[in-house]
């Protein structure tokens, strides 16, 4: 099939990463995708290699006429241009449009994957979108999957880190609000060394706590590397702090102790939704304190939480859901169904 996917990058570079993902993920699977994005300079490093059979395309206005294909996704609700609905609903077969939600293990989720929304106004009256919601369980959209990268430490030297003998190794992709104080004081307990992504973890937060602490944690910036690189960092790490959506998905598919740094919103709806992780995860209390406080949403604990339980969580974590059918089949099926 030939799918158009579009996407509007709002802040961060979550848009544009699940986008990529599932765009890649479709093209290795025989299908033909446009991706029409409205700032792709991130596709500079996040995949510099492109992907054969994805086409990024500008958005910008006027858009450019063209024919739609047979699938539309809109990304997080991003409004495809009114041109391109207007073709769409003047095709004797229109396309199926997907509206593509954020990811969240919040129970509405599940209840909502799959609901038609009549189109009754504009360019697009009587067309039906369809939301598709991902999510962690067989009632919801599912995860993106795409290629798993081995997890070895000694990949890290692939991706340009060199580990010391007998050192803790983790990564660090954070918003700039962090409390990061508070967990170089807990990561610190042990030599490690902390992977810093590029952007808001490099701030000097840690140089001034090493200044204070010297010796046992550190650092080795990275730059923005592609995604293939930054889910082969992930799969050598013992532990991994990561943000956002699409990251946190790579951190639990690298089966290690995994620490979520949630976007966060105005109206504070960040906070059922880390619970709903949470309790999804089958959390203990002392990860649930620590993804609390990381979060600013409750007082930090006194160490991290015990390794080998954390590490037994994780691993069945993640075994639990590659036994689930990943995001794009599942996308590939429901389409079908609507045609
Ligand atoms: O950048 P983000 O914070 O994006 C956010 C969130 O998705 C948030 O929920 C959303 O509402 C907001 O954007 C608009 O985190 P996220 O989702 O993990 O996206 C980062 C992408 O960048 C992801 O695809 C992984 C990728 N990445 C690399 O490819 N290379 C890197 O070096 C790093 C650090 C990340």
């Amino acid at each position: 099939m030939r799918w158009d996917i579009f996407c509007r990058v709002i802040d961060n570079h979550g848009d544009l990463g699940v986008c990529w993902r599932l765009a890649a993920d479709l093209a290795s699977r025989g299908q033909q995708v446009r991706l029409w994005v409205d700032q792709p300079d991130a596709l500079v490093w996040l995949a510099p290699a492109g992907a054969v059979g994805v086409e990024v395309r500008p958005w910008r206005e006027p858009f450019e006429t063209c024919e739609p294909g047979d699938v539309v996704i809109e990304a997080f609700g991003c409004d495809p241009p009114p041109a391109f609905v207007a073709s769409m609903a003047a095709r004797p077969r229109p396309p199926v449009w997907i509206n593509l939600e954020y990811l969240s293990a919040e129970s509405h989720a599940e209840r909502n994957h799959g609901l038609p929304s009549p189109v009754l106004r504009g360019p697009g009256a009587g067309l039906t979108k369809w939301f598709y919601f991902p999510g962690f369980t067989a009632a919801s959209g599912g995860l993106l999957r795409g290629p798993l990268p081995v997890a070895r430490r000694d990949g890290l030297a692939d991706v340009g880190v060199a580990l010391r003998e007998g050192e803790r190794v983790g990564s660090l992709f954070a918003y700039a609000d962090a409390p990061f104080d508070a967990l170089f004081d807990r990561l610190g307990d042990r030599p490690t060394l902390l992977v810093l992504a590029a952007g808001a973890s490099q701030g000097p937060a840690l140089r001034a706590w090493q200044r204070r602490s010297p010796g046992s944690l550190r650092a080795e910036p990275l730059p923005w590397m592609s995604q293939t690189d930054y889910d082969r960092l992930l799969a050598g790490c013992d532990i991994n702090i990561a943000r956002g959506e699409d990251s946190i998905v790579r951190a639990m598919w690298a089966a290690r102790p995994f620490v979520w740094h949630i976007y966060r919103q105005h109206d504070g709806a960040h906070a059922p939704k880390l619970e709903a992780l949470l309790d999804r995860l089958g959390a203990d209390e002392s990860l649930r304190t620590l993804w609390r406080a990381w979060n600013g949403l409750g007082p930090w604990p006194a160490a991290l939480p015990e390794d080998a339980p954390w590490r037994a969580l994780c691993g069945r974590w993640r075994d639990g859901l590659l036994c689930q059918t990943d995001l794009t089949s599942r996308l590939i099926a429901f389409v079908a169904s609507k045609r």
